[in-house]
């Protein structure tokens, strides 16, 4: 980690830029992809999937027996502790449904707001070079709490041509069916156009790789919704002398093993604490399997020593993290302060890898700074809020001299006269 003493304010801009590749390349790789699935269908799935994937597939959709095979293939403890994430990501979520509620803003003039669930959408989840079940988890249970018709997964199969049983068992389990062994570009395009296999969806979620991002961006120019312009993974953590050095460490890691343009950023007040963090960072690294990512992850991120808690609280409001720990005793009197972040961990014993798998909050969250305007997955990014209004004759008496008054303004007279109308025929 780069170690950073009292940066002066003039430097932060430069503090939070998160390493991010350029996208122009990629997008120029991605267009022809798109077009071709747009025009082939299921024949340019099967070639990009050779391609890219180097698997050939005759069938693009999973079937009932790999489904059922995957039960078998997870031990019962890994099944139960699937199931227990679920039921805190089903409480937590299921406590966002709202009731709609009338509201008369007039006499006579009754306004409300229903949620309805978007008929289609369409989850990926990424390959590479960890099995995101729990992701699955973090889509599909809202999905299911919204009253999603049809939910779609697509994901690319390995070598075999096979899909990760954790990930099949996790989408059955929230009641996904269609799920199709597709990955990368390719897949972003069979969903948003539909191909002869894969249904057309109104809205894409998941993260994924450059690629992919990239997909979601295209598509979404062209009509088709999609939860948010997802980058590598982050976490900034605030730490000060009542923290333990070693789960500040842990937390670091949790994070850097991501991947390697994943970024960590640490904040403290005490160089003792960034110190000991430092080289237990440097200690819990070596153990383990994904050493190397972590390593170079590590190398472009930061340890930042501030010159109080205001100021450390200010700039992690600038860096806008997808998820923020405060490691401190203070954690209930710096929460309220916290502006910008996607997920807050609070205290000694919340550690990120909780929010991540199981404790109920979802881990699809804004990275690269749009925390300053992005919320994370929730009930709410599966429908859509449609207004309803009715007005009785005494409340378009109410109301419409208003509306007469300032459409005349706006010169707009068949405006004015949809109300006059009505008004004349009731004098
Ligand atoms: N930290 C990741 C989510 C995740 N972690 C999935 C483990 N599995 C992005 O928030
Ligand atoms: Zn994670």
């Amino acid at each position: 980690m780069q170690f950073i003493s009292y940066p002066s304010v003039s430097v932060w801009p430069e503090l939070i830029i998160r390493p991010v590749a350029s996208s122009a390349d990629i997008r120029q790789r991605v267009i022809p992809i798109l077009d071709q699935v747009r025009q082939e269908g299921d024949v340019a799935l099967i070639r990009f999937t050779e391609q890219f994937d180097k698997v050939s597939l005759s069938q693009l959709q999973v079937s009932e027996v790999e489904i059922q095979e995957a039960e078998q293939l997870l031990s019962e403890e890994l099944k139960s502790a699937i199931q227990a994430a679920r039921n805190n990501i089903t409480t937590f979520h299921q406590a966002q449904l709202q009731q709609p509620e009338p509201i008369e803003t007039m006499p006579g003039v009754t306004c409300w707001r229903k949620s309805v669930a978007i008929d289609k959408v369409g989850l990926y989840i990424p390959g590479g070079t960890a099995p995101l079940f729990s992701t699955v988890l973090m889509l599909g249970v809202p999905a299911q709490i919204a009253g999603c018709k049809e939910v779609v997964l697509c994901t690319p199969a390995n070598k075999e041509g096979k899909v990760h049983p954790a990930i099949l068992y996790t989408a059955h389990l929230v009641g996904i069916h269609k799920i199709f062994k597709v990955g990368g570009a390719q897949a972003i395009g069979a969903m948003a156009y539909g191909t002869q296999s894969v249904p057309k969806v109104y809205k894409i979620f998941g993260p994924g790789n450059q690629y992919v991002t990239a997909a979601k961006q295209i598509v979404s120019q062209e009509g088709i919704s999609i939860d948010m312009p997802a980058g590598p993974s982050e976490v900034a953590v605030y730490a000060d002398d009542t923290a333990n050095p070693a789960f500040v460490a842990a937390d670091l890691l949790s994070q850097a093993e991501h991947g390697v343009d994943s970024h960590v950023f640490l904040v403290s007040v005490s160089e003792k604490l960034l110190q000991e963090a430092q080289k237990q960072v440097e200690e819990q690294v070596k153990q383990l399997p994904r050493m190397a990512m972590a390593a170079q992850t590590l190398q472009h991120s930061k340890a930042i020593l501030v010159k109080d808690e205001a100021e450390a609280i200010e700039l992690l409001n600038q860096y806008a993290a997808e998820h923020l720990i405060l490691a401190t005793d203070r954690a209930e009197n710096l929460a309220p302060l916290v502006t910008n972040a996607g997920s807050v961990f609070m205290g000694h014993y919340t550690p990120e890898a909780a929010g991540d798998y199981a404790s109920g909050t979802n881990h699809t969250l804004p990275t690269n700074g749009y925390a300053r305007a992005y919320s994370g997955v929730s009930v709410d990014s599966f429908v859509k809020k449609i207004t309803f209004q009715q007005i009785t004759a005494s409340g378009i008496q109410q109301v419409g001299p208003i509306v007469e008054q300032m459409a005349e303004a706006e010169e707009l007279m068949a405006h004015k006269n949809a109300v006059s109308i009505r008004l004349a025929s009731l004098s």
